[in-house]
């Protein structure tokens, strides 16, 4: 999850000072700007991102241009990830979940990827969430613009977050919303549904109720793979199942047009997820890269998985025994691709901290406790979201508690 897409004002200037991820030392306290992008947004000038037209053009601005070492390599060998059965452990039978609990922990040891089958999931569902995403971003910019994403907030519309950042940008759209789980005063039931019925109008009610519905579908998946690493890490299935139970969580649509020159930009550039688990779906396209053992690697599509990966909470919940993996999506100048990202957050309150069994003399502890809200606001006031969140944030925790 590239959470580096804040503002959705659009900018074409490029700054000449260093990036915030060069160089912590530069980073105020919280929660101010870094000084080079308040001087961005004074400089802001429109370039939008109107996915109906950069689709067609082969002049691609300049913006979305990577540099040379991270450009996208064509043809990445597949990664052979593990794919995990789940029937027998939602049915019950013990042997199954710790064949399960055995393969994930594997997994997760070795790179935080795995892909999970048979996961009980309705698979209209999930063709539905598909066909309303093609709905969705198919309409003209300016209806999409309605549910516009607001600077400081990580809901809403965003076409490739030209806002905060003025190089490097994803060639996507998003449309991102809350999903909670917490049972307080049954609004967690209709969330995701008042939010499409608020934002963009009735007509988009039914928008809303399948969202409501895979949300809910993708935090009980979650709340069942947490048992399995509980299992795995050897702190029994209930740990994490029960942290994660008032889950505060993200539901994410992803949507990258055609680009006439993929070989020069990037879908989602390579990042860890800073949330705890992301459960993703793929269109038939294919797109989405890993970066294991110094290359990267396709993960092909399959509509019968779920893309399962570790995110940096989770690893500092797992005391860094498991990874958060580097990621990202290639595009293509043919069609458009799409996925559905349900990233799995804690409650607020919750302090993200390893359990007992997980740090002894010979593992002590590698991250300080956090709340998920504090990482969430660093990864949108003051670091772009890449493979060093998680050292860089608990360098900083570490330097302002001292
Ligand atoms: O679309 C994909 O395959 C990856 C999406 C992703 O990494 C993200 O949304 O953070």
């Amino acid at each position: 999850m590239a959470i580096d897409c804040i503002t959705t004002t659009a900018t074409t200037t490029i700054t000449t000072t260093s990036h915030p991820n060069t160089n912590i030392r530069n980073i105020p306290s919280m929660p101010q700007q870094p000084k080079h992008e308040n001087k961005q947004v004074e400089n802001q000038k429109s370039l939008v991102f109107d996915a109906s037209v950069l689709r067609r053009q082969s002049n691609i601005p300049t913006q979305f241009i990577w540099p040379d070492d991270e450009k996208p390599c064509k043809n990445a060998p597949e990664l052979p990830v593990p794919l995990v059965d789940l029937c027998g452990f939602l049915s019950g039978d013990p042997a199954a979940a710790a064949e399960a609990s055995r393969l994930v922990g594997e997994a997760c040891r070795k790179h935080g990827f795995f892909l999970v089958v048979n996961h009980g999931v309705d698979r209209r569902l999930i063709a539905d969430a598909h066909r309303y995403m093609d709905d969705f971003f198919e309409l003209p910019l300016v209806e999409k613009q309605r549910a516009q994403r607001k600077a400081g907030e990580h809901c809403g519309y965003a076409s490739s977050f030209t806002g905060r950042f003025s190089s490097k940008l994803p060639w996507k759209e998003t449309l991102s919303f809350s999903y909670s789980a917490a049972n307080d005063n049954n609004s967690s039931e209709t969330i995701v549904l008042d939010y499409f019925r608020s934002v963009l109008g009735d007509d988009f009610e039914q928008f809303g109720r399948v969202y409501q519905d895979y949300s809910e579908a993708m935090s009980k998946l979650s709340l069942g793979i947490m048992e399995l690493l509980g299992m795995s890490l050897g702190v029994g299935r209930t740990h994490f199942k029960e942290f994660f139970e008032d889950n505060d969580s993200i539901m994410r649509l992803n949507y990258y047009p055609p680009c006439q020159k993929p070989n020069l930009t990037l879908g989602t550039g390579p990042h860890c997820d800073p949330t705890s688990l992301t459960i993703l779906h793929q269109d038939q396209v294919g797109g989405l890269q890993v970066f294991v053992d110094e290359e990267w690697r396709s993960i092909s599509p399959n509509f019968d998985t779920f893309v399962v990966n570790i995110g940096d909470t989770f690893m500092a919940l797992s005391n860094g025994k498991y990874k958060s993996c580097l990621h990202r999506a290639v595009v293509n100048s043919e069609m458009p691709r799409k996925s559905l990202a349900f990233f799995l957050c804690p409650g607020k309150e919750k302090v993200v901290s390893p359990p007992g069994e997980l740090v002894d003399s010979l593992w002590p502890r590698v991250y300080p406790d956090f709340t998920w809200p504090m990482l969430l606001e660093f990864t949108q006031k003051h670091y772009r979201a890449d493979m060093k969140t998680l050292q860089i944030f608990s360098n900083w925790l570490q330097q302002k508690n001292s």
